[in-house]
Protein backbone atom coordinates (compact mmCIF):
# COMPACT_ATOMS: atom_id res chain seq x y z
CA UNK A 1 0.00 0.00 0.00
CA UNK A 2 2.73 2.47 0.52
CA UNK A 3 5.72 3.77 -1.50
CA UNK A 4 8.87 6.00 -0.84
CA UNK A 5 9.03 9.24 -1.30
CA UNK A 6 13.05 9.63 -1.03
CA UNK A 7 15.12 6.97 0.28
CA UNK A 8 17.71 9.76 1.51
CA UNK A 9 17.30 9.33 4.79
CA UNK A 10 19.43 7.35 6.52
CA UNK A 11 17.05 7.32 10.67
CA UNK A 12 13.82 7.91 8.90
CA UNK A 13 11.31 6.47 6.49
CA UNK A 14 8.62 8.29 4.57
CA UNK A 15 6.17 6.79 2.32
CA UNK A 16 3.00 7.60 0.48
CA UNK A 17 0.22 5.92 0.58
CA UNK A 18 -0.71 4.87 -3.22
CA UNK A 19 -4.36 5.26 -3.04
CA UNK A 20 -5.04 7.71 -0.69
CA UNK A 21 -3.64 11.29 -0.04
CA UNK A 22 -1.59 10.33 3.17
CA UNK A 23 1.76 9.96 4.08
CA UNK A 24 3.76 7.71 6.20
CA UNK A 25 7.23 9.16 8.48
CA UNK A 26 8.74 6.78 10.87
CA UNK A 27 11.48 6.87 13.15
CA UNK A 28 14.02 3.84 12.05
CA UNK A 29 16.40 3.13 14.67
CA UNK A 30 14.89 0.45 16.59
CA UNK A 31 17.80 -0.63 18.31
CA UNK A 32 17.80 2.06 20.00
CA UNK A 33 13.84 2.25 20.86
CA UNK A 34 14.10 4.87 17.91
CA UNK A 35 15.67 7.49 19.77
CA UNK A 36 16.46 10.56 17.83
CA UNK A 37 19.93 12.33 17.24
CA UNK A 38 20.19 15.34 15.59
CA UNK A 39 20.33 14.42 12.50
CA UNK A 40 17.10 12.34 13.04
CA UNK A 41 15.04 15.75 13.75
CA UNK A 42 16.67 16.94 10.83
CA UNK A 43 15.33 14.24 8.83
CA UNK A 44 12.03 14.22 10.50
CA UNK A 45 11.64 18.00 10.13
CA UNK A 46 12.30 18.01 6.04
CA UNK A 47 9.86 15.08 5.39
CA UNK A 48 6.78 16.90 7.86
CA UNK A 49 7.56 19.95 5.85
CA UNK A 50 7.13 18.01 2.62
CA UNK A 51 4.04 16.36 4.04
CA UNK A 52 3.25 19.90 5.57
CA UNK A 53 3.48 21.57 1.92
CA UNK A 54 2.29 19.46 -0.44
CA UNK A 55 -1.52 19.88 -1.13
CA UNK A 56 -2.20 16.31 -2.34
CA UNK A 57 -1.17 14.90 1.40
CA UNK A 58 -4.36 15.62 3.61
CA UNK A 59 -2.97 13.46 7.07
CA UNK A 60 0.52 12.37 7.89
CA UNK A 61 1.19 8.98 10.07
CA UNK A 62 4.22 9.29 12.25
CA UNK A 63 5.03 5.98 14.01
CA UNK A 64 8.44 4.15 14.80
CA UNK A 65 9.49 1.47 12.44
CA UNK A 66 10.09 -2.28 14.26
CA UNK A 67 10.88 -4.68 16.18
CA UNK A 68 14.32 -4.32 17.34
CA UNK A 69 16.40 -6.61 15.75
CA UNK A 70 18.37 -7.19 18.90
CA UNK A 71 15.66 -7.98 20.82
CA UNK A 72 12.54 -7.74 19.00
CA UNK A 73 11.48 -4.87 21.15
CA UNK A 74 8.77 -2.05 19.82
CA UNK A 75 9.14 1.20 19.94
CA UNK A 76 7.37 4.70 18.72
CA UNK A 77 10.22 7.07 20.23
CA UNK A 78 12.37 6.62 23.51
CA UNK A 79 12.99 10.46 23.16
CA UNK A 80 16.47 12.17 22.28
CA UNK A 81 19.40 9.51 21.92
CA UNK A 82 21.51 10.38 25.40
CA UNK A 83 24.43 8.79 23.72
CA UNK A 84 25.12 12.47 21.71
CA UNK A 85 23.56 14.90 24.27
CA UNK A 86 26.35 17.41 25.28
CA UNK A 87 26.71 20.36 27.14
CA UNK A 88 23.91 22.51 25.39
CA UNK A 89 21.65 19.72 24.07
CA UNK A 90 21.95 16.99 21.62
CA UNK A 91 25.17 16.98 19.09
CA UNK A 92 26.04 15.92 15.43
CA UNK A 93 28.91 13.53 15.66
CA UNK A 94 31.24 12.95 12.66
CA UNK A 95 30.91 9.60 10.54
CA UNK A 96 27.04 9.38 11.59
CA UNK A 97 25.63 9.45 8.06
CA UNK A 98 22.13 11.63 9.41
CA UNK A 99 24.33 13.92 10.80
CA UNK A 100 26.65 14.24 7.86
CA UNK A 101 24.18 17.26 7.03
CA UNK A 102 24.45 18.36 3.90
CA UNK A 103 24.19 22.84 4.29
CA UNK A 104 27.63 23.40 5.63
CA UNK A 105 26.40 26.13 7.55
CA UNK A 106 24.24 23.41 9.98
CA UNK A 107 27.60 21.63 10.11
CA UNK A 108 29.28 24.26 11.11
CA UNK A 109 26.96 25.01 14.07
CA UNK A 110 28.33 22.17 16.25
CA UNK A 111 26.52 23.61 19.26
CA UNK A 112 23.79 21.08 21.00
CA UNK A 113 20.40 21.17 19.14
CA UNK A 114 16.82 21.07 21.54
CA UNK A 115 15.55 21.37 17.70
CA UNK A 116 12.80 18.38 18.54
CA UNK A 117 10.89 21.55 19.79
CA UNK A 118 10.42 22.64 16.06
CA UNK A 119 9.19 19.81 14.86
CA UNK A 120 6.87 19.51 17.92
CA UNK A 121 6.14 23.34 16.36
CA UNK A 122 6.08 22.22 12.94
CA UNK A 123 3.13 19.04 13.86
CA UNK A 124 1.51 21.75 15.96
CA UNK A 125 0.63 24.49 13.48
CA UNK A 126 0.75 22.11 10.03
CA UNK A 127 -2.94 22.84 8.42
CA UNK A 128 -3.95 18.78 8.85
CA UNK A 129 -4.32 16.25 10.87
CA UNK A 130 -1.07 14.46 12.28
CA UNK A 131 -1.97 10.72 13.79
CA UNK A 132 0.73 9.32 16.49
CA UNK A 133 0.91 5.70 15.45
CA UNK A 134 2.61 3.84 18.63
CA UNK A 135 3.74 0.18 18.68
CA UNK A 136 5.82 0.28 21.61
CA UNK A 137 7.39 2.35 23.76
CA UNK A 138 6.45 6.55 23.43
CA UNK A 139 9.38 7.73 26.10
CA UNK A 140 10.65 11.20 26.77
CA UNK A 141 10.74 13.75 24.30
CA UNK A 142 9.18 10.56 22.29
CA UNK A 143 6.11 11.05 24.38
CA UNK A 144 5.87 14.48 23.91
CA UNK A 145 5.91 13.94 20.40
CA UNK A 146 2.62 11.78 20.59
CA UNK A 147 1.28 14.60 22.94
CA UNK A 148 1.63 17.20 20.56
CA UNK A 149 0.13 15.11 17.91
CA UNK A 150 -3.75 15.48 16.57
CA UNK A 151 -4.97 11.59 17.43
CA UNK A 152 -2.96 8.66 19.23
CA UNK A 153 -3.64 4.87 17.98
CA UNK A 154 -2.01 2.36 20.24
CA UNK A 155 -0.84 -1.31 19.65
CA UNK A 156 -2.52 -2.65 22.89
CA UNK A 157 -0.34 -5.24 23.00
CA UNK A 158 3.30 -3.23 23.13
CA UNK A 159 2.46 0.77 23.47
CA UNK A 160 3.89 1.50 26.90
CA UNK A 161 3.68 5.45 27.55
CA UNK A 162 6.52 6.85 30.13
CA UNK A 163 7.80 10.21 31.27
CA UNK A 164 11.79 9.92 32.11
CA UNK A 165 12.46 13.50 31.98
CA UNK A 166 13.39 14.34 35.68
CA UNK A 167 15.10 10.90 35.66
CA UNK A 168 17.69 11.98 32.86
CA UNK A 169 17.86 15.97 34.11
CA UNK A 170 15.97 17.35 31.29
CA UNK A 171 12.30 18.63 30.58
CA UNK A 172 9.52 19.76 28.20
CA UNK A 173 8.17 22.80 29.55
CA UNK A 174 5.81 23.15 26.77
CA UNK A 175 3.25 21.14 24.87
CA UNK A 176 5.06 17.65 26.43
CA UNK A 177 3.87 18.64 29.69
CA UNK A 178 1.52 21.62 29.45
CA UNK A 179 -0.76 20.34 26.77
CA UNK A 180 -0.87 16.82 28.34
CA UNK A 181 -2.00 18.47 31.31
CA UNK A 182 -5.18 20.02 29.16
CA UNK A 183 -5.46 16.85 27.94
CA UNK A 184 -5.58 14.33 30.85
CA UNK A 185 -5.80 17.05 33.87
CA UNK A 186 -3.18 18.46 36.31
CA UNK A 187 -3.06 15.57 38.77
CA UNK A 188 -2.79 13.20 36.38
CA UNK A 189 -0.17 15.26 34.06
CA UNK A 190 1.98 16.11 37.32
CA UNK A 191 1.81 11.69 38.24
CA UNK A 192 3.21 11.40 34.78
CA UNK A 193 5.96 13.27 34.91
CA UNK A 194 6.70 13.59 39.12
CA UNK A 195 6.69 9.54 39.35
CA UNK A 196 7.81 8.29 35.94
CA UNK A 197 5.18 5.22 35.75
CA UNK A 198 4.85 3.19 32.94
CA UNK A 199 1.13 2.99 31.41
CA UNK A 200 -0.41 0.94 29.05
CA UNK A 201 -2.17 1.74 25.81
CA UNK A 202 -5.46 1.16 27.73
CA UNK A 203 -4.50 3.42 30.84
CA UNK A 204 -3.33 6.14 28.20
CA UNK A 205 -6.84 5.53 26.39
CA UNK A 206 -8.76 6.00 29.86
CA UNK A 207 -6.59 9.02 30.85
CA UNK A 208 -7.25 10.79 27.66
CA UNK A 209 -4.01 11.01 25.79
CA UNK A 210 -4.39 7.97 23.38
CA UNK A 211 -7.74 7.76 21.39
CA UNK A 212 -7.71 3.84 20.98
CA UNK A 213 -5.89 0.68 21.87
CA UNK A 214 -6.22 -1.62 18.88
CA UNK A 215 -4.31 -5.50 18.42
CA UNK A 216 -0.87 -4.99 17.25
CA UNK A 217 -1.10 -6.73 13.77
CA UNK A 218 -4.04 -4.48 12.83
CA UNK A 219 -2.45 -0.91 14.03
CA UNK A 220 -0.96 0.26 11.01
CA UNK A 221 -4.40 -1.04 8.96
CA UNK A 222 -6.29 1.30 11.52
CA UNK A 223 -4.50 3.91 11.22
CA UNK A 224 -4.82 4.48 7.35
CA UNK A 225 -8.72 3.96 7.77
CA UNK A 226 -8.05 6.67 10.29
CA UNK A 227 -6.48 8.43 7.64
CA UNK A 228 -8.92 7.74 5.01
CA UNK A 229 -11.81 8.66 6.77
CA UNK A 230 -10.02 12.22 7.47
CA UNK A 231 -8.89 12.72 4.38
CA UNK A 232 -12.37 12.22 1.92
CA UNK A 233 -13.83 15.33 4.56
CA UNK A 234 -13.72 18.99 3.70
CA UNK A 235 -10.07 20.23 3.63
CA UNK A 236 -10.89 23.79 4.61
CA UNK A 237 -13.51 22.72 7.36
CA UNK A 238 -10.77 20.50 8.88
CA UNK A 239 -7.81 22.96 8.79
CA UNK A 240 -10.21 25.38 10.21
CA UNK A 241 -11.29 23.04 13.19
CA UNK A 242 -7.37 21.75 13.87
CA UNK A 243 -6.55 25.73 13.95
CA UNK A 244 -9.38 26.51 16.06
CA UNK A 245 -8.95 23.40 18.71
CA UNK A 246 -5.51 24.73 18.95
CA UNK A 247 -6.41 28.79 19.13
CA UNK A 248 -7.40 29.08 23.12
CA UNK A 249 -4.01 27.35 23.77
CA UNK A 250 -1.64 29.17 21.17
CA UNK A 251 -2.25 32.89 22.46
CA UNK A 252 -1.92 35.23 19.36
CA UNK A 253 0.17 32.93 17.57
CA UNK A 254 -2.91 30.74 17.20
CA UNK A 255 -4.87 33.88 16.36
CA UNK A 256 -2.10 34.76 13.92
CA UNK A 257 -2.53 31.10 12.34
CA UNK A 258 -5.85 31.01 12.46
CA UNK A 259 -6.55 34.65 10.65
CA UNK A 260 -4.61 33.67 7.94
CA UNK A 261 -6.84 31.30 7.26
CA UNK A 262 -9.32 33.51 7.50
CA UNK A 263 -7.59 35.61 5.20
CA UNK A 264 -6.81 32.82 2.20
CA UNK A 265 -10.84 32.47 2.49
CA UNK A 266 -11.74 35.95 1.93
CA UNK A 267 -9.26 36.19 -0.74
CA UNK A 268 -11.38 33.91 -2.79
CA UNK A 269 -14.15 36.30 -2.73
CA UNK A 270 -14.93 38.72 -5.54
CA UNK A 271 -14.82 41.40 -3.31
CA UNK A 272 -11.25 40.54 -2.49
CA UNK A 273 -10.38 40.75 -6.23
CA UNK A 274 -12.01 43.49 -7.10
CA UNK A 275 -9.18 45.55 -4.43
CA UNK A 276 -6.44 43.83 -5.95
CA UNK A 277 -7.75 44.57 -9.61
CA UNK A 278 -8.92 48.58 -8.45
CA UNK A 279 -5.09 48.53 -7.28
CA UNK A 280 -3.92 47.21 -10.80
CA UNK A 281 -6.04 49.33 -12.70
CA UNK A 282 -4.73 51.94 -10.95
CA UNK A 283 -8.52 53.58 -10.28
CA UNK A 284 -11.08 53.88 -6.68
CA UNK A 285 -12.38 50.49 -5.42
CA UNK A 286 -16.10 49.84 -6.03
CA UNK A 287 -17.59 47.92 -3.07
CA UNK A 288 -21.17 48.71 -3.77
CA UNK A 289 -22.26 45.10 -4.93
CA UNK A 290 -20.89 44.05 -1.38
CA UNK A 291 -23.58 43.59 1.34
CA UNK A 292 -22.46 44.25 4.60
CA UNK A 293 -24.08 40.83 6.39
CA UNK A 294 -24.91 40.73 9.75
O1 LIG B 1 13.09 15.95 27.31
C1 LIG B 1 13.64 16.24 26.13
C2 LIG B 1 13.64 17.56 25.66
C3 LIG B 1 13.09 18.61 26.40
C4 LIG B 1 13.12 19.91 25.91
C5 LIG B 1 13.71 20.18 24.69
C6 LIG B 1 14.23 19.14 23.93
C7 LIG B 1 14.20 17.84 24.41
C8 LIG B 1 14.78 16.80 23.67
C9 LIG B 1 14.75 15.51 24.16
C10 LIG B 1 14.21 15.23 25.41
C11 LIG B 1 14.24 13.86 25.91
O2 LIG B 1 13.91 12.95 25.18
S1 LIG B 1 14.81 13.52 27.50
C12 LIG B 1 14.36 11.82 27.70
C13 LIG B 1 15.34 10.90 26.98
N1 LIG B 1 14.88 9.55 26.92
C14 LIG B 1 14.92 8.68 27.95
O3 LIG B 1 15.27 9.03 29.04
C15 LIG B 1 14.51 7.25 27.67
C16 LIG B 1 15.69 6.34 27.90
N2 LIG B 1 15.32 4.96 27.60
C17 LIG B 1 14.66 4.18 28.48
O4 LIG B 1 14.22 4.61 29.51
C18 LIG B 1 14.49 2.75 28.09
O5 LIG B 1 15.50 2.40 27.17
C19 LIG B 1 13.10 2.47 27.44
C20 LIG B 1 12.03 2.61 28.50
C21 LIG B 1 12.80 3.38 26.26
C22 LIG B 1 13.08 1.04 26.88
O6 LIG B 1 13.43 0.13 27.90
P1 LIG B 1 13.74 -1.40 27.51
O7 LIG B 1 12.64 -1.95 26.68
O8 LIG B 1 14.09 -2.10 28.78
O9 LIG B 1 15.01 -1.36 26.53
P2 LIG B 1 16.52 -0.94 26.86
O10 LIG B 1 17.34 -2.18 26.99
O11 LIG B 1 16.60 0.06 27.93
O12 LIG B 1 16.90 -0.19 25.49
C23 LIG B 1 17.25 -0.90 24.31
C24 LIG B 1 18.45 -0.20 23.72
O13 LIG B 1 18.03 1.11 23.31
C25 LIG B 1 19.58 0.01 24.73
O14 LIG B 1 20.77 -0.04 24.02
P3 LIG B 1 21.82 -1.26 24.26
O15 LIG B 1 22.01 -1.38 25.72
O16 LIG B 1 21.11 -2.45 23.63
O17 LIG B 1 23.06 -0.86 23.50
C26 LIG B 1 19.35 1.43 25.18
O18 LIG B 1 20.52 2.07 25.66
C27 LIG B 1 18.88 2.08 23.89
N3 LIG B 1 18.14 3.31 24.16
C28 LIG B 1 16.86 3.39 24.58
N4 LIG B 1 16.50 4.68 24.74
C29 LIG B 1 17.59 5.41 24.43
C30 LIG B 1 18.62 4.53 24.05
N5 LIG B 1 19.83 4.98 23.68
C31 LIG B 1 20.02 6.31 23.68
N6 LIG B 1 19.07 7.22 24.03
C32 LIG B 1 17.85 6.79 24.40
N7 LIG B 1 16.91 7.72 24.72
Amino acid sequence: AWEPVTDEFEDVTYHRARDAPVVRIAFDRPEVRNAFRPGTVDELYAALDHARKRADVGCVLLTGNGPSETDGGWAFCAGGDQSVRGGSGYEYRDGDEADEADDPLVREAKAGRLHVLEVQRLIRFMPKPVVAVVPGWAVGGGHSLHVVCDLTLASDEHAKFLQTDPDVASFDGGFGSAYLAKQVGQKKAREVFFRGKTYSAEEAVDMGMANEAVPHEELEEVALEWAEEMTSKSPTAMRMLKYAFNMTDDGMVGQQVFAGEATRLAYMTEEAQEGRDAFLEKRDPDFGDYPWHY
